[in-house]
């Protein structure tokens, strides 16, 4: 009988954990609570750390804080203790309100420096991406494919059935699926920051420096992030969209790219679009 409840408990539960991933897009949704679904091991890492060791820890703390107030206002309110208490010292408490804080901030910190530094060391990169912030679009560029384009969000008249407000792009950044994209990141005038929440994503922009992170979709899908450094006044109109596709799709997706977002084409094209604002060809 035990063994029957047990495989029940454990069917439901990964019915649960199925309905959970699957319902859950890359996006954020309407009153949710806690993180977007996680599309990384990175992030999978992030949000086991949160709901299996922060929030308990949050949880007893908060629960035993009120205890205490909640004891001390029924045991030392005011008509049962005519004469008030003088203790003001006690050493043995003093030391354990001191030490166990300190513990619980060390048993905290091992599993988070772990996530930390397994983020913060890349991996031999797969894929790699550059994308470039400005104000107030992304632009992107595939260093070792010779493609470059812009991102842009677009605007509430021209959204597609499907396509979130706010977050959709005209052109997405395409990687695929199970593979190790670097990504580096830089801004054109102001800080900027390339976030993801799914893949457990966040790396300020900064003009004139490269900022490095990486992420591994286990996933195919739409992801959706935002600039998350405040950069003006359209800083909440420049979504990042990321399309984790397979490995042929990802080809097919390369060889379009390749013509449509040639990189020396488009150089060539600014060049001569300069020559012609300055007069040296007609
Ligand atoms: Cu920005």
């Amino acid at each position: 009988m035990k063994m029957v409840y047990k495989n029940l408990m454990i069917k439901l539960a990964l019915v649960f954990l199925f309905i959970t991933q699957t319902a859950v897009a890359g996006q954020p949704k309407d009153w949710q609570l806690g993180f977007q679904s996680a599309a990384s091991k990175s992030m999978s890492d992030i949000v086991i750390f949160h709901d299996y060791m922060l929030l308990p820890i949050i949880t007893a703390i908060t629960a035993f804080v009120l205890f205490l107030v909640l004891y001390a206002c029924v045991k030392f309110r005011a008509s049962k203790n005519k004469v008030a208490s003088q203790t003001s010292h006690n050493t043995i408490i003093e030391i354990v309100w001191t030490l166990v804080p300190c513990l619980i901030l060390i048993a905290m910190a091992v599993p988070s420096f772990k996530v930390l530094y397994s983020q913060d060391k890349i991996p031999p990169a797969e894929v790699t991406v550059k994308a470039i912030g400005y104000q107030w679009y992304w632009g992107y560029e595939y260093p070792d494919e010779n493609i470059i384009f812009d991102s842009y969000m677009i605007e509430d008249e021209d959204l597609k059935p499907g396509q979130p407000r706010l977050l959709a792009v005209d052109n997405e950044v395409v990687v695929p699926v199970n593979k190790v994209v670097k990504v580096l990141i830089t801004a054109n005038d102001v800080l900027h920051a390339w976030a993801l929440p799914s893949f457990g994503v966040k790396r300020d922009a900064v003009p004139g420096r490269i900022n490095e992170t990486w992420f591994r979709a286990d996933r195919t899908g739409t992801f959706y992030g935002q600039c998350s450094e405040l950069c003006g006044i359209k800083h909440a109109f420049m979504p990042i969209t990321v399309k984790v596709v397979t490995q042929a799709e990802y080809e097919d997706w390369l060889k379009e790219a390749k013509v449509k977002f040639a990189k020396n084409v488009i150089e060539n094209n600014f060049k001569i679009a300069k020559k012609v604002i300055e007069g040296e060809i007609k």
